[in-house]
C-alpha cells in the first residue's frame, strides 16, 4: 500500500452501485478502500474484485479465531482479491503469526487491531493495547489499527512498535477524531466512513480531508 494521500475509505454502504459510484468519486484521494461486513453481507464477497479495480482493497473482517481457521479465513479473503485483512490481536501469537506468514507468501499484508476507537474499547481492550502492539511488531505484522479517538494512544503505540511498522487509524469524523491530529500523533493513515460516504458530496468532503492532512506533514 502506497502513502500518498494518507486517506482510506471505510465503505460501509449496503448497495453495490452505490458502492462503486462513491469509490470512482473518491479514487482519486483514497490510497486504499477499507470494506467490512456490512458491505460483504449485503453485496457478495464478489464486491472486493469489482473495487479492487480502484483501489488496493483492507478486509476489516477483524479475524479472531484459531490459528488454522484464521488461515482458512485469510486465504479466502485474499483469494476474493484484497491486498490486506484486518485480525484482531487478543486471540495471541500463533492466531496472529500463521496470518502474516500467509500474507508473506502471497504479498499481502496483515493489520493487527490494538484497542478499538469507541468507548466500550477501554472496558477491556486498552489494558492489553501495548501487549498487542508489541506483538505485532514482534511477528512483523504490516500495520496496526490505533484509535483516532484517542491520539495520545497513537503516540504510546507509535513508541513501542517503532517506525518499521505502519498505522491506520478509524474514528476520525463521525465518532469525533480528527485526521491532522491523529497524523501527527504518529498515524500513517487515517480511515474515515461516515465523514465521507454519508456527506453530499464525497469527493469534496475526501478532498477536505487530504487538504487537512497536507497542513500537518
Ligand atoms: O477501532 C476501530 N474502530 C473503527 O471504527 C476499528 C475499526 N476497524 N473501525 C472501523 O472503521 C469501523 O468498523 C468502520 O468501518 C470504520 C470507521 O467508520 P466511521 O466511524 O468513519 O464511519
Amino acid at each position: 500500500m502506497e502513502k500518498n494521500t494518507r486517506l482510506i475509505l471505510a465503505l460501509d454502504v449496503l448497495d453495490s452501485d452505490e458502492a462503486i459510484k462513491i469509490s470512482e468519486d473518491v479514487a482519486e484521494y483514497v490510497d486504499a478502500i477499507k470494506i467490512g461486513y456490512p458491505i460483504v453481507l449485503a453485496c457478495g464477497l464478489d464486491i472486493i474484485s469489482k473495487l479492487s479495480k480502484l483501489a488496493p482493497i483492507i478486509a476489516d473482517f477483524k479475524i479472531a479465531d484459531i490459528p488454522n481457521t484464521n488461515r482458512l479465513i485469510c486465504e479466502q479473503v485474499f483469494d476474493a482479491g484484497a491486498d490486506a485483512v484486518i485480525v484482531q490481536g487478543f486471540t495471541g501469537h500463533d492466531s496472529l503469526e500463521i496470518c502474516v506468514n500467509l500474507a508473506q507468501e502471497r504479498n499481502k499484508d496483515i493489520f493487527v487491531v490494538t484497542e478499538m476507537s469507541h468507548p466500550g474499547a477501554l472496558d477491556f481492550m486498552q489494558d492489553v493495547g501495548e501487549d498487542i502492539a508489541k506483538m505485532a511488531a514482534d511477528n512483523k505484522a504490516f500495520g496496526i489499527v490505533a484509535p483516532a479517538t484517542r491520539p495520545e494512544r497513537v503516540t504510546e503505540i507509535r513508541k513501542i512498535i517503532g517506525d518499521e511498522v505502519t498505522i491506520i487509524s478509524p474514528g476520525v469524523g463521525a465518532q469525533g477524531g480528527s485526521a491532522s491530529d491523529v497524523i501527527k500523533a504518529g498515524a500513517d493513515w487515517v480511515i474515515v466512513g461516515r465523514g465521507i460516504y454519508q456527506s453530499e458530496n464525497p469527493r469534496d468532503a475526501a478532498k477536505a480531508i487530504v487538504d487537512e492532512i497536507k497542513t500537518v506533514i
